[in-house]
């Protein structure tokens, strides 16, 4: 891949040594990981080739777009529709966030305590690794945590094209109100980058769109339900990665693909680990590519991972946005109503969190819930104490788990995710890596 696409890179001012670094990183990562994991569905086979290309053939697609007129807008979070930006023609990437790199020079503009996830997207950027910043012709930054919110006054300093949209603090009348008025001040933004009106039609085929989207993504989910689980977790986690990097069209047919198999083991009972394996639900901060250190930890400890309570996961992806409307002002409603609804703890109070981490533990019938927290990050960690002590409360084993991109604390969260499948009474010969 290389030298196929070094022109390429070059062109959008990568630093070609450091970005090869990664990719090999990357490369052995996903090797091991990935494709050492046995009884893979078949369909995961597109996902490879995706991963295996998603700083070459993807980036290239969205240049080719570019040239044909279609603008690249790069989002951090859930909270940017992208069916505001589907309906210019334009085309919406996740920005890279899920890895340490250049933390020296991060720690230069940002604080040592500062969440990984953030520190990995200004890493991504100083260290000039990262084809889709590099392409992204408006980043839109959002005003939801702190460290986010803060840090966008020092990426503005580093991109020319940040974009920062504010955001409700409390699901209030004015929360809401405050939601639908910056919705309709990045339609604005949208259609000045764009030179796309947007109207009716527009809108809801950019809705139709991104829901379709999310419904192969249901799917998928539905069919984890099942015991013994036809996917496991990393590959699902995997596809949830990939909802947003590729062509939303490309990716909504592989992913229904890949459920028309899924279907068919689960109607024969195979599934991809022994029947009875324990069942684990991840809850909590998002998990960017390469993020795959807990559910790699997890599923070699003897378990299976059914479901994300995450942005990369559930809680971007449960909830549709209703096209019945008929004027531009019903279907821009319609999506302040869908996106309102997501339950990140940078909400407060955050009740609704609570309630879905149950409702997702009885729905995928699992055994337990493991909170994912990355260090320094206020939200979830503060919220994940009365999370953890709810869901005990209410016998749903939880453990929390606080770490970071590093690898230097693998032994430490497996001997504590080891114990806690112990605790909740999973017999020691499953918790092992040869079942
Ligand atoms: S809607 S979860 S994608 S903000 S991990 S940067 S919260 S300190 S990522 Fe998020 Fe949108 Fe919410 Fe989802 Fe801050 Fe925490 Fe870091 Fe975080």
């Amino acid at each position: 891949m290389t030298t196929e696409y070094e022109q390429m890179w070059k062109g959008l001012g990568l630093d070609l040594a450091a970005h090869d670094e990664l990719l090999q990183v990357l490369g052995k990562g996903y090797q091991d990981i990935f494709l050492s994991q046995s009884d893979r569905p078949k369909g995961m086979d597109y996902f490879n080739f995706v991963m295996s290309e998603v700083h070459g053939l993807r980036v290239k697609e969205l240049l080719d777009g570019k040239r044909e007129g279609h603008k690249v807008v790069g989002s951090f979070c859930v909270f940017v529709p992208e069916e505001i930006v589907r309906a210019a023609d334009a085309t919406m990437v996740g920005l890279c966030t899920g890895a340490e790199f250049a933390t020296e020079e991060v720690e230069k503009v940002l604080p040592r305590n500062t969440c990984a996830l953030i520190k990995s997207a200004f890493g991504f950027k100083l260290g000039k690794v990262c084809p889709y910043i590099e392409s992204a012709d408006m980043i839109v930054g959002e005003n939801t945590c702190d460290g986010k919110k803060k840090s966008y006054e020092v990426l503005d300093t580093l991109v020319p094209n940040l974009y920062v949209m504010d955001l409700p603090q409390k699901k209030s009348n004015e929360g809401r109100a405050l939601l639908r008025a910056e919705y309709q001040k990045f339609k604005k933004a949208v259609e000045e980058l764009t030179g796309v009106t947007i109207d009716a039609p527009r809108l809801k085929k950019g809705i139709e769109i991104v829901n379709n989207k999310r419904k192969a993504i249901q799917r998928l989910s539905e069919l984890r339900k099942a015991d013994p689980a036809p996917i496991s977790g990393l590959d699902a986690l995997l596809i949830n990665q990939v909802f947003f990097y590729d062509d939303p069209i490309r990716f909504t047919d592989s992913v229904n693909k890949i459920c028309d198999e899924l279907e068919e083991r689960v109607r024969e009972g195979k599934g991809v680990f022994p029947k009875g394996r324990p069942r684990m639900l991840v809850s909590g901060c998002p998990m960017a590519v390469p993020n795959w250190k807990l559910p790699w930890i997890i599923e070699t400890s003897g378990a299976v991972i059914v479901g994300e309570e995450s942005c990369v996961g559930e809680r971007g992806t449960r909830n549709q946005t209703d096209v019945s409307g008929s004027t531009l002002d019903e279907l821009m409603e319609a999506i302040v109503d869908r996106y309102f609804k997501i339950d990140c703890a940078i909400f407060t109070p955050n009740p609704d969190r609570l309630e879905h981490i149950r409702q997702m533990s009885r729905d995928y019938r699992a055994d337990g819930v493991i909170h994912y927290g990355l260090q320094f990050c206020q939200p979830y960690q503060i919220e994940s104490l009365p999370v953890e002590r709810s869901l005990e409360k209410s016998g749903i084993p939880t453990l929390r788990v606080d770490t970071d991109y590093s690898m230097e604390d693998v032994e430490q969260i497996k001997t504590r995710v080891e114990a806690f499948l112990e605790r909740i009474g999973i017999p020691a010969c499953s918790v092992c890596r040869c079942s």
